[in-house]
């Protein structure tokens, strides 16, 4: 009786597949949680206010999230808005028990961070999140492929505690960098743009979009004549060491390949 339920359900899901999960580069559904930690520049604050309205309306149009699969979590909202521990604990949570090996999770940070010892901390309203915390958190997910991407100074420090098989991790700076880095002002709109389609595959893969982002910043540095602050790199074949060229996975036989494959949302319809 049970297995003719189940039975029934799947067949049913199958035929009830909506449109734009048709267009899905993924068989499955896509989560995505969103946390921006406190930050007391407000120039700053405004430029990573903008990083999660512009990746937020990625992710609903270009990837057809769900909104009851998408949660943006932000310091000062009420309780359940909020952008603290225990809420992000209960979203990646209750995320995780709804999800399958064949969907996808997207975890962004966007804010403030710091080292003690070697442990990155996310700056958050109440106690800070660790390295250590999100990836307890994070193992819960049963998703076959997951994209982490940290937006925040000291990114790199946590590439070793959230290496694993499946997930691609983008860190925006070494676990050196202090400086709250522009990372996110370029990857999320470089993920949207048709032009960061250099293989013209027809689709923007993170790899794609981290190559297009990297090049930005460097520019951007040198066109001010000043020296970068801020180097990204990633980390996705669960080593726990991320590089700084994964576009060159193919020559060094490092990081990058699962990031070539990474792809959110076709570019053309
Ligand atoms: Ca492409
Ligand atoms: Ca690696």
């Amino acid at each position: 009786m049970i297995v003719k339920s189940i039975a029934l359900i799947v067949t049913i899901a199958s035929f009830s597949v909506p449109a734009a999960a048709l267009k899905s580069p993924s068989p499955g559904d896509t989560y995505a949680l969103i946390v921006t930690g406190i930050g007391k520049d407000p120039e700053d604050r405004l430029a990573r206010d903008q990083i999660v309205r512009d990746f937020r309306a990625y992710l609903l149009e270009k990837v057809a999230v769900r909104p009851n699969r998408l949660t943006v979590l932000v310091p000062g909202a009420d309780a359940a808005g909020a952008s603290t521990a225990d809420r992000i604990a209960e979203t990646i949570h209750t995320y995780a028990s709804a999800m399958s090996p064949a969907d996808r999770f997207v975890f962004y940070y966007t804010g403030q961070a710091n080292v003690v010892g070697d442990t990155l901390r996310f700056n958050l309203p109440g106690p800070d999140v660790t390295q250590e915390e999100l990836a307890r958190w994070l193992a819960g997910a049963q998703a076959g492929t997951q994209l982490v991407v940290l937006d925040c100074p000291y990114a790199a420090a946590a590439a070793k505690a959230l290496a694993r098989p499946g997930r691609v991790v983008v860190l925006a700076s070494t676990e050196k960098q202090a400086y709250s880095p522009r990372f996110g002002m370029h990857f999320v709109p470089a993920l949207a743009r048709a032009e960061s389609d250099t293989n013209h595959d027809g689709n923007v893969s993170v790899l794609e979009a981290f190559t297009a982002t990297a090049r930005e910043i460097e520019q951007w540095y040198q066109q001010r004549q000043l020296l970068p602050t801020e180097t990204p790199s990633i980390e996705d074949n669960s080593d726990g060491r991320p590089v700084e060229r994964p576009w060159r996975y193919e020559q060094d036989g490092g990081d990058g390949r699962l990031a070539a494959g990474l792809v959110l949302a076709w570019v053309k319809p």
